[in-house]
């Protein structure tokens, strides 16, 4: 086969702090499908995964489950590699942020940049979000709140190092809009030229002194590396970049990235800090990024806390791996949210890989055996109209299939190939071999019929061998055919003369009985105890320094500037407050009013867009993620919560 150049492929690297849901499993499985696909197609690929270890949020669930930062991190790198690999991703390399070879590089890329002054020393005030990661300033935050994930943050102000980002923004909307494909879908790249980068990007603050669970900043050690800066560096490091000296033969053969394969929620960290860093670094661009549209359950975002969260190895303990992969790859749309629910799951399985693949494979095999005895050959005959149908349409999915996975666009690439199986099935109704069967002069039109379905399956079984390896094997094992390679798809009729196929044919897929599928689910679902992440034991001394009241609600009004905010007065004992609250979505203002609500009394007062909130409401989330208050009915507001 043709070599076709090199593919450096890269998924983003997880967060090492729990286990991965479905969600996150989905892009591995994504990346390995393109990864596959284009090594089936002659490409020179290199895959890179790994695990994101550094950072508060990591520090502070250690610290929660009583580990070291590093045996914490062990733990959970360990189960993130454990499920890739259950679910048959073939990536070349697992990168590690705590690996020592990575923790040196991105020292000396560090102060690399600070040498040549991209990186310089100054004050920073700002807001922070922990799980994220990021700063943000009073104008970005949405209700007082993260804009991207909608968590609290809280103020930081420390000494910081600083990345010039200006310095190189107009470099990067020339590099962006010269290159309409680095961006990817068409819709991403104009958020992140109208909302981030023509609007000015501002300094990026790169480290933190506030915790230690980071490489530390080795001509400063008061301070450790931004956990971005840390974390994008990954995807050289992996491939031996050495700052300042040769870098390895993987670096010079592989970068730059084709493709870095991306959540919709991270784009912004890989198309404006992660080329500004290589602009720096002098060093080439990757030629894409595709934020992929995020997996929902049902229409709910995937949540631990909301107790929603569909993981990959129940999936498959039910399923089966390629089951699994022919879900997420075939159903998550482009560019729009996609959606799994146990329900869906069961459909499809039964109505694509039972009814139309199974079937099919089954069925053909079987009448091979019962007509010939298991052996079909190259026919002889002219082919009809039918039959150059059915071959016509074999060609086009080949093209189709490189075209859609071209544009990434794996979901329509698996549908081409479906569209071909279907259309098998088409012409099995359409020659009735059963029928031919009847007749013995007919025998030589019957064996052309069955040779040219093995052939229909044999396509359709190796361009969904990126999708679902392990069945393809299977199903070229029971054609029991060495004929393989992607180049044999370019002409039909490939499939050996004279040609055994198995005389035991199995099932692909089981058809599954909806009812007691979902019975078994449940039933396992419920075997998986929910666990409950506490946080660090605290005295009864540190109980009683929080003040917490009932206050009848006099009051309540919607925030001028913010939708999701609502501005109560409350009387407390003889003693009238103002609090804002995140309640109305869930509330109408005149719903609350006369109600009487737990709230913390001695908060330090604080301005929520404008209105000074003396305390907060206590709430508690319900299961759709909006908050519900705590309230009483028989205590005099002003009585004390202990
Ligand atoms: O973001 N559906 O790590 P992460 C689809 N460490 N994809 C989803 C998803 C969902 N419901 N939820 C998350 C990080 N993802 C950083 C990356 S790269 C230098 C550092 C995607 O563990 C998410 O968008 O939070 C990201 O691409 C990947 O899963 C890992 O997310």
């Amino acid at each position: 086969m043709k070599n076709k150049g090199k593919y450096y492929i890269t998924t983003a690297i997880a967060y090492a702090s729990g286990k991965p849901h479905i969600g996150n499993t989905y892009e591995i499985v994504m990346a390995d499908a393109i990864a596959r696909y284009k090594r089936m197609t002659g490409y020179d690929v290199r895959f890179q995964t790994g695990t994101d270890e550094h950072g508060q949020k990591i520090e502070e669930k250690a610290k929660a489950a009583g580990k070291q930062p590093k045996e914490y991190v062990d733990e959970v790198a360990s189960e993130i590699k454990r499920i890739f690999d259950l679910m048959n991703t073939s990536y070349d390399k697992f990168i590690r942020t705590t690996d020592d070879y990575h923790e040196v590089e991105v020292q000396k890329i560090f102060k690399q940049l600070y040498d040549q002054g991209d990186i310089y020393k100054s004050e920073y005030e700002g807001w922070y979000c922990t799980p994220c990661e990021s700063f943000w300033t009073e104008s970005q935050l949405v209700d007082g709140k993260c804009p991207t994930c909608g968590s609290e943050v809280h103020k930081e102000k420390e000494e910081s190092y600083f990345f010039k980002l200006s310095k190189y923004q107009k470099q990067l909307e020339e590099h962006i809009e010269n290159h309409p494909e680095f961006i990817q879908p068409e819709s991403r790249k104009n958020e992140m030229l109208n909302n981030f980068i023509k609007p000015g990007l501002q300094d990026l603050c790169v480290s933190r002194t506030s915790f230690k669970w980071g490489i530390p900043v080795d001509f400063d050690e008061n301070h450790v590396v931004y956990v971005w800066i840390d974390a994008l560096s990954n995807y050289i490091t992996g491939l031996g970049y050495h700052q300042g000296e040769k870098s390895d033969e993987l670096y010079e053969k592989y970068w730059p990235a084709d493709l870095h394969l991306i959540g919709k929620d991270i784009v912004r960290f890989h198309t404006i800090y992660w080329p500004i860093m290589l602009m720096a670094l002098k060093q080439p661009l990757p030629k894409q990024v595709f934020g992929h549209p995020w997996m929902l359950v049902g229409t709910d975002k995937i949540s631990k806390s909301k107790g929603n969260a569909i993981y990959a190895d129940d999936l498959v303990d039910l399923f089966g791996v390629d089951a699994v992969r022919y879900y997420v790859l075939h159903e998550m749309p482009f560019a729009q949210d996609g959606t799994i629910t146990w329900e869906l799951v069961v459909e499809r399985i039964n109505s694509d890989l039972a009814n139309i693949y199974g079937n099919l494979v089954n069925r053909t095999l079987a009448m091979v055996n019962k007509y010939f005895d298991g052996t079909i050959n190259t026919s002889k005959l002219e082919m009809t109209a039918v039959d150059e149908d059915l071959i016509k349409c074999a060609y086009e999915t080949v093209n189709q299939v490189e075209q859609h996975m071209n544009e990434l666009r794996v979901g329509d690439a698996i549908e081409d190939i479906m569209n071909l199986l279907r259309r098998c099935n088409k012409y099995i109704d359409e020659t009735e071999p059963w029928v031919l069967a009847k007749d013995e002069s007919n025998k030589p039109i019957l064996n052309k019929v069955l040779y040219n379905l093995c052939e229909g399956i044999r396509y359709g079984a190796i361009l969904l061998e990126p999708f679902m390896p392990e069945t393809s094997k299977n199903v070229l094992d029971q054609l029991n055919t060495n004929v393989r390679s992607y180049d044999s798809l370019e002409t039909f009729g490939q499939l050996e003369d004279n040609h055994k196929v198995t005389n035991t044919p199995h099932p692909l897929f089981q058809r599954l009985d909806e009812k007691e599928t979902l019975e078994k689910i449940e039933k396992k679902l419920a075997q998986t105890k929910v666990v409950v992440e506490h946080k660090d034991e605290v005295s009864i001394d540190d109980f009683s320094k929080l003040e917490l009241r009932v206050g009848k609600v006099l009051s309540c009004e919607k925030h001028p500037k913010a939708d999701k905010l609502l501005v109560f007065k409350l009387t407390a004992g003889g003693e009238e407050r103002q609090i804002v609250s995140g309640l109305a979505e869930r509330y109408k203002p005149e719903e609350l009013i006369g109600r009487k609500l737990a709230f913390i009394a001695n908060l330090k007062p604080a301005v929520l867009r404008g209105v000074e909130s003396q305390g907060m409401i206590l709430t508690a989330e319900d299961s759709n993620g909006q908050l519900e208050v705590v309230s009483f009915e028989d205590v005099d507001d002003g009585a004390e919560i202990l």
